[in-house]
């Protein structure tokens, strides 16, 4: 057993306990708060939930580190270290998660060393939840899963999100990108609202590609490992190299796919999630 298996467990049973504090809200009037946009929201429940899952596993590993997206929107510094650190979206899709919007999940990524070791996406309304271990698989509620593999663009759903920017430059460039996609033509586009669940559809095989810019690196960190581990392709928006700062991703079912896709999107410009600001942690 890997020194960090003993760490996805106790994740994957804080997942489920408060997988149901998120169930018990998501019928409920919500009080929501604006961060960065009008659509970039946050409800007592993400607060919450942050709170209770960086308590619980600080008293279990008191030495660990944490980047947590309720944390880091309060003010705290955002910086990857090469300790093990646990890196945390309390509710992916709280916009869904406002509208009773059936598609919200827990995103929990760890890295030692700045490496992912492993991932938890909890998607809660649809019980499923999605795990992987550097080197040893991917696995959705056990079962493993594969990227589809598929190699011919024209035969590819791609999914992506318009996320909270609203600037015209974002929505040109957001905008663009699916016309150039649409025109290749890919079979669809596709979009649920949560960069997690969106993302290991690419892991599931039900999707081929998944692009975001502007995410940040809690939205996609823990599906990242699975799509890896499921047997597909990460990268930068650009084709170039992963960077889980950067704020833009690429992730496929194979790199010929992606490569294709690389050809066609285009990012706008996104300050990165370590960069140094004053005041604002976002
Ligand atoms: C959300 C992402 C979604 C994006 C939203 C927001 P949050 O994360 O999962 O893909 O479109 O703008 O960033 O804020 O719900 O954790």
């Amino acid at each position: 057993m890997s020194e960090w298996t003993e760490c996805l467990n106790f994740g994957v049973s804080l997942c489920k306990q408060t997988g149901d504090v998120i169930l018990s809200a998501f019928q409920q009037q919500k009080e929501v708060t604006l961060k960065s946009s009008p659509a970039d929201l946050v409800t007592e429940t993400d607060q919450r939930v942050e709170k209770l899952l960086i308590s619980a596993i600080s008293s279990r590993f008191p030495q660990h580190r944490f980047i947590g997206e309720e944390s880091v929107a309060a003010g705290e510094r955002l910086q990857l270290t090469d300790s093990p650190t646990w890196i945390i979206d309390p509710i992916d899709g709280t916009v869904n998660f406002v509208h009773r919007f059936p598609f919200v999940a827990i995103s929990i990524a760890f890295t030692v060393n700045k490496q992912l070791e492993f991932g938890i996406v909890y998607s809660c309304v649809d019980d499923k939840l999605f795990t992987a271990q550097r080197g040893r698989g991917a696995f959705l509620n056990g079962a493993p899963l594969h990227a589809s593999g598929q190699e011919d663009v024209s035969r590819c759903v791609v999914v992506t999100e318009i996320g909270a920017e609203r600037d015209d430059l974002a929505l040109s460039t957001l905008t663009s990108n699916i016309c150039r996609l649409l025109q290749l033509p890919v079979h669809g586009v596709r979009a649920l609202g949560t960069a997690a669940v969106d993302m290991v559809q690419v892991a599931v095989g039900g999707a081929d590609v998944y692009y975001h810019v502007g995410m940040h690196c809690w939205d996609i960190a823990a599906a990242t490992i699975i799509v890896q581990e499921a047997g597909g392709v990460v990268m930068d928006t650009d084709g170039s190299v992963f960077d889980m700062m950067s704020r833009r991703v690429l992730a496929a079912s194979s790199a010929i796919v992606a490569r294709r896709i690389a050809e066609v999107i285009r990012a706008f410009p996104c300050r990165r999630d370590d960069e140094e600001t004053a005041g604002s942690g976002v």
